[in-house]
């Protein structure tokens, strides 16, 4: 009788401690799950309107604010999100990355993928696509990106098209030497607030203009080779006969495109719908 009673206690207090254990594993538990709750929510967040992923192909324009010059970041992120609003509701599939390696994948699968494809800037040229300081004055991923017949366009705001990196060294008036292939072509750098009037092919294609003062406004008269200006929107004399001009569509012959759309020091231009004007009707050449 006594024996049995011990082994009912000592059951008791195995199944006890089993319980507790169990108990304990279990409240383990609790907390791992409302943290993994938390950091999807946390995600969810920061990812409403930019992409974490990998960029798909079949993306028509990309718009990198992962840094940004002669605009703050968050007003880059503002425009970016209008730019994107604007060109969905005309069924343009669009993204916004603040990933230098996204840029690079991304423009590597719509290299001479037969459709023309738009990358946004907002004055900083990412280094995965020319490597900074001009190390890659040929070949890099962003010049054979504007090689192809695609007529892929690199669409730059704010700062100087190309003269400065995502990081390491400048590349100054370099980077759009070699990805044009120009080397003597450049930017005054000393003259601001130029006033650029709206042309007559400007308020046709970009109801948007209005005039401004330009900071860096693109030099037509330097334009050689098979460079052409495709679009004149803006200029200092208000029709296309002019030297300089912002925004403008270059195109190498039938190949790719630059487009300069508000070279402007920390202006409030509008900029988003001045883009996304223009990109509607890049693609639908
Ligand atoms: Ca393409
Ligand atoms: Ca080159
Ligand atoms: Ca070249």
């Amino acid at each position: 009788m006594q024996k049995y009673q011990w082994l009912v206690i000592i059951a008791l207090i195995g199944w006890t401690i089993s319980f507790a254990s169990c108990n304990k594993m279990h409240k383990m538990e609790g907390p791992v799950v409302s943290n993994a709750e938390s950091v999807e929510v946390v995600e969810q967040e920061s990812s409403d309107a930019i992409s974490v992923e990998p960029i798909h192909g079949s993306v028509d324009v990309l718009i990198y604010i992962g840094k940004t010059l002669w605009i703050s970041s968050e007003n880059a992120e503002n425009e970016a999100e209008m730019t994107k609003f604007l060109l969905e509701s005309e069924n343009i599939q669009v993204e916004i990355t603040k990933s230098k390696e996204s840029v690079r994948d991304w423009m590597l699968q719509t290299t001479a993928n037969g459709a023309v494809n738009v990358c946004i800037l907002y004055g900083i040229l990412p280094s995965t696509i020319y490597p900074s300081g001009n190390a890659q004055p040929d070949g890099s991923v962003a010049e054979n990106w504007i090689e192809t017949t695609d007529g892929d366009t690199i669409l730059n705001h704010a700062d100087y098209f190309g003269y400065n990196s995502s990081e390491g060294k400048a590349n100054e008036r370099g980077a759009m030497q070699n990805l044009m292939d120009l080397p003597e072509i450049e930017i005054n750098v000393y003259e601001h607030n130029v006033d650029m009037f709206v042309t007559v092919e400007g308020s046709r294609l970009a109801p948007s203009m209005v005039h401004f003062k330009s900071d860096r406004p693109f030099p037509l008269d330097q334009l050689e080779d098979e460079w052409f200006a495709e679009k004149i929107l803006a200029t200092d004399t208000g029709n296309t006969q002019a030297t300089l001009a912002d925004p403008v569509i270059v195109r190498d012959g039938d190949r790719g495109r630059l487009a300069i759309v508000f070279h402007t020091l920390y202006k409030n231009d509008p900029k988003a719908e001045v883009a996304a004007q223009i990109i509607n009707y890049l693609l639908t050449q």
